[in-house]
Formats: structure tokens, sequence, C-alpha cells
């Protein structure tokens, strides 16, 4: 199975503030961890990170009959996106959504997500653990 992995705007800042939130670790161990969780699980995964709207619409369009699922983490696209909403309803792939942090128990903004409506699943507050979970889901779901 070939699932895309989605990471939006600022993620490849992780580590340099906010730890209490995201997490100590930077985006190179994320990076890691998806690509060792997606090898224990037999998945051949891409990675992709954009802090632009119109290069994450690009990369679900360029998926459309190559990959078998995909993993996103919109980060602040989550709350304001309709382009990306519209992208994954276009190509029809199964999405699984990732949030490292409760957005739900956050701030009043980010508990509205675009993204829910066209993911089949939203996990989210478990850190890169959630990363593991979303792959999980798409082999058991796909
Ligand atoms: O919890 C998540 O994964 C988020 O998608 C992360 C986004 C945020 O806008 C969403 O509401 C929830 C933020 C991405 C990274 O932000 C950083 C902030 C400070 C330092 C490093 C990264």
């Amino acid at each position: 199975m070939k699932v895309l992995v989605i990471n939006g705007p600022n993620l490849n800042m992780l580590g340099i503030r906010e730890p209490d939130i995201y997490g100590a670790q930077n985006f190179a161990s994320l990076e890691s961890f998806i690509k060792s969780s997606a090898a224990e699980l037999g998945v051949d995964v891409t990675l992709f990170q954009s802090n632009h709207e119109g290069e994450i619409v690009d990369v679900i369009q360029s998926a459309y009959g190559v990959f078998d699922g995909i993993v996103i983490n919109p980060a602040a696209y989550t709350h304001t996106s309709v382009a990306i909403l519209d992208a994954l309803k276009a190509v029809g792939i199964p999405t699984a959504e990732v949030h490292l942090s409760d957005i739900n128990s956050r701030e009043e903004f980010r508990r509205f997500s675009y993204i829910s409506l066209a993911a089949k699943t939203t996990i989210c507050g478990l850190g890169f653990e959630g990363y593991r979970k979303a792959l999980e889901f798409l082999c058991e779901n796909i």
C-alpha cells in the first residue's frame, strides 16, 4: 500500500518553541518516526511538507491514481482551508487527519476542522504516535 504523508505549515519548526504543546523533538525526528512506523507496517510511504496552501493542493491532486491513502496534518490550514478540503474530496483518496496536539482542548478557533469533513478519521493529542495510528487505520480500512 502506498501512502502519502503531508505535513503543513510550520511543522518543519517543531522542537524550536512550544515543546509543552508539540513536544521537544524536531521535524527530522518526526519524519524518522513516520518512516520507521511505515516500515513496520509494510507501508510504502512518501513524505511531503510545505508551508504553502497551493503546493499542498497540488500534491493532493498529483496523488490521484498514484497513492492508496493519505495521512495529513494540515497544521493551521486545518481551520481555514476549503481549498485543501476540496482537493481531498476531488481525488477521493482515503484520508486520515492527524494533529500532534488535542485541537479540541485548545483555543476555540482550533476546534473546527475543514479537513475532517473529508477525512475518514481524525486522530489528535497523541503526538508522534498519532501518525502511526493513522497509518494503522489506513492499513485496516483500505
Ligand atoms: O496539533 C497539531 O498538529 C496542529 O496541526 C499544529 C499546528 C496548529 O496550527 C494546529 O492548530 C494543530 C501548528 C504547527 C506547528 O506550529 C509550531 C509552533 C511553534 C513552534 C513550532 C511549530
